[in-house]
């Protein structure tokens, strides 16, 4: 019994220049690698000293492409640079070697953002991709890593090939590898290499950001983002990457294109550990940006996530546009981005959790409005079904069906187009929204890393109170505020493309509501979520601070599902 190295050695194949294809390598499967909201997430550790760990995911991955179709089939592959993102490149290579997929296009380094990704998917008609993020989480060596399957729309794989990977990934008992393929990363063009049995396998090297600037140019009227970034009376904008991967997409895109000053991007160099930081584009994560607008310097300000996908706006002075009134004002402002006037608007959609700040526009336009559960992959279908032009969700995501991912920087250029259209401020821009359609006042809470069993407990018995009959008509009160509960359900979809009904869909316009909800990106302990969505349209009142309009809900919501005592937290790690 030869070992690997041993076995490749003396393969005759190997000898003659050739990697040998038909290496099946033994394995014990493993039971946790079940992708959740976003692709299989776990601690760098996981991946990195449980044997075989990421070698059986890709596999898991791989075995869904039908053994027919590799041939001729192409992968794109990319991803957010963190730590751990090189060495599972390398692993791709080998195993969709060994498995005879024909070609692989890798942007170069490995950088490239997953909205990148999404749009080279789809402009080469490749099978898929592979992402390597664990997005907004933190990374180095002991954060976390990620591995993300999409299909050849360019959307991430929807639940029926997740599921199949999952069972695959069960069940595995040995997975093929060329160990000794190894590919420069750096060197951007094509390099082929012999295996057995198969055609000549090419690994493509490619320009990270080329493929997506030319997308974002037919979308937006450059020439006038240029005017108001750089023109005569050109506005001022900071933009943080965080240290993840949009950075070389602002420096080519806003700043060398569009001719913002370099010093107008800040941290754009991708870092395997994000700085030390959690690239994540939100008030606490992204504290400094949000610290530097204060002082009225900069006229618009956005940051991103690790992997791009993510974005957060804020006006002058920092002031704060709520996700979900981003995707609400994008809507109202739609004619602004010239896309839409050759696709024209095929409908509107949200995830569960995020306000109904979209929909009072889609009312008012009278537009389709779809509610879909939390993750990107529920409006792929109703996009390629020609249903859905602009979706967000509540959680810093923002999009269109220009791909299948959510783009932070395609947010921000949507934001400018309407400050280049409206020649107003982003804080007018909002505030006039709110009085055309009213306010949505919304406020995610987060409980990070609390005891599994405790989140499940808490879960199961707020659907057992909740399905009390008694439950609806209750009031509850804080302060001298009541409110009486009209619906209590728990949120079920079914896909609409695919015929079938959605059930339990709350129906007609809600004054406020409340969710809680279990993450599915999390990679250590539970995350539970707490959502609050309250409408008010009331001129007088819409100027309010969201933390003290909402906060008798708050309350209401934790003596409910008695949150504090249970996890045994006293309040949550972000306030959004
Ligand atoms: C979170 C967000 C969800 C988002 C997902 C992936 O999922 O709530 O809206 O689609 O992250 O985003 P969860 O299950 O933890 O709530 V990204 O940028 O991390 O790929
Ligand atoms: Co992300």
């Amino acid at each position: 019994q030869l070992n690997t190295a041993e076995w490749v050695a003396a393969c005759p194949l190997t000898q003659r220049g050739c990697v040998r294809g038909e290496l099946p390598l033994k394995t014990k499967p493993y039971a946790d690698q079940k992708p959740g909201t976003s692709g299989l997430r776990k601690r760098v550790t996981v991946f990195q000293q449980n044997q075989h760990y990421a070698e059986n995911f890709i596999q898991s991955i791989i075995s869904v492409v039908d053994p027919a179709e590799r041939q001729a089939a192409t992968l794109v592959v990319g991803g957010d640079g963190r730590f751990f993102m090189k060495d599972a490149i390398q692993l791709i290579v080998q195993i969709a070697a060994a498995n005879g997929i024909n070609h692989l296009v890798i942007g170069q380094n490995g950088i490239m953002s997953t909205p990148a990704v999404s749009c080279v998917i789809r402009k080469i008609k490749a099978v898929g991709g592979i992402i390597l993020t664990a997005s907004h989480n933190p990374g180095g060596p002991n954060g976390d890593f990620g591995i993300k399957y999409n299909i050849s729309s360019g959307g991430p794989a929807p639940e029926g090939i997740t599921n199949k990977i999952f069972e695959i990934s069960k069940a595995l008992q040995e997975y093929h590898i060329c160990p000794d393929l190894k590919v420069d990363l750096s060197k951007i063009g094509k390099q082929t290499f012999e295996v057995e049995t198969f055609k000549p396998f090419i690994v493509e090297i490619v320009d990270s950001v080329e493929a997506y600037a030319e997308m974002l140019r037919d979308i937006f009227d450059f020439p006038a983002l240029k005017n108001l970034l750089s023109g005569p009376n050109h506005i001022n904008v900071r933009l943080d990457a965080m240290h993840g991967v949009v950075g070389p997409y602002i420096r080519k895109i806003v700043c060398e294109e569009l001719g913002s000053p370099a010093n107008s991007a800040v941290n754009c160099v991708p870092q395997e550990d994000f700085g030390g930081h959690h690239p994540d584009p939100n008030l606490t994560y992204a504290a400094d940006l949000v610290n530097t607008m204060k002082s009225g310097e900069y006229d618009f300000g956005a940051a991103f996530d690790g992997d791009g996908d993510r974005n957060m706006v804020l006006g002058k002075h920092g002031f704060f546009v709520n996700p979900s009134d981003s995707v609400a004002a994008i809507a109202a402002n739609i004619t602004s981005i010239p896309y839409f006037k050759k696709t024209g608007v095929k409908g509107l959609a949200r995830s569960m959790p995020t306000s109904g700040a979209l929909d009072n526009v889609a009312k008012a336009l009278q537009m389709e409005l779809y509610e879909t559960p939390t993750g990107w992959k529920f409006f792929g279908n109703l996009m390629d079904a020609g249903k859905l032009s602009l979706c967000g969700e509540e959680s810093f995501g923002t999009g269109s069906d220009h791909i299948r991912e959510k783009d932070g920087l395609w947010a921000v250029l949507a934001w400018l187009s309407i400050l280049a259209t409206r020649k107003q401020s982003v804080e007018e821009i909002m505030k006039n929204h709110w009085q055309t359609f009213g306010r949505n006042f919304f406020t995610r809470y987060d409980y990070e890393e609390v005891d599994s069993d405790a989140a499940n407990k808490m879960i199961k018995d707020l659907e057992a109170q909740m399905s009390e009959p008694s439950f609806v008509g209750k009031t509850f009160s804080s302060g001298d505020k009541s409110y009486v509960v009209a619906v209590a359900d728990n949120f079920a979809y079914t896909d609409p493309v695919d015929g079938s009904v959605s059930k339990n869909q709350v129906n007609g316009m809600h004054t406020c509501e409340i969710i809680f909800r279990l993450s599915g990106t999390g990679s250590a302990g539970a995350t539970i979520r707490l959502y609050i969505d309250s409408y008010e349209k009331d001129p007088q009142k819409i100027y309010q601070d969201p933390q003290v309009m909402l906060a008798p809900l708050v309350d209401i919501a934790l003596k409910v599902s008695q949150l504090h005592e249970r996890t045994g937290r006293t309040g949550p790690t972000v306030i959004t």
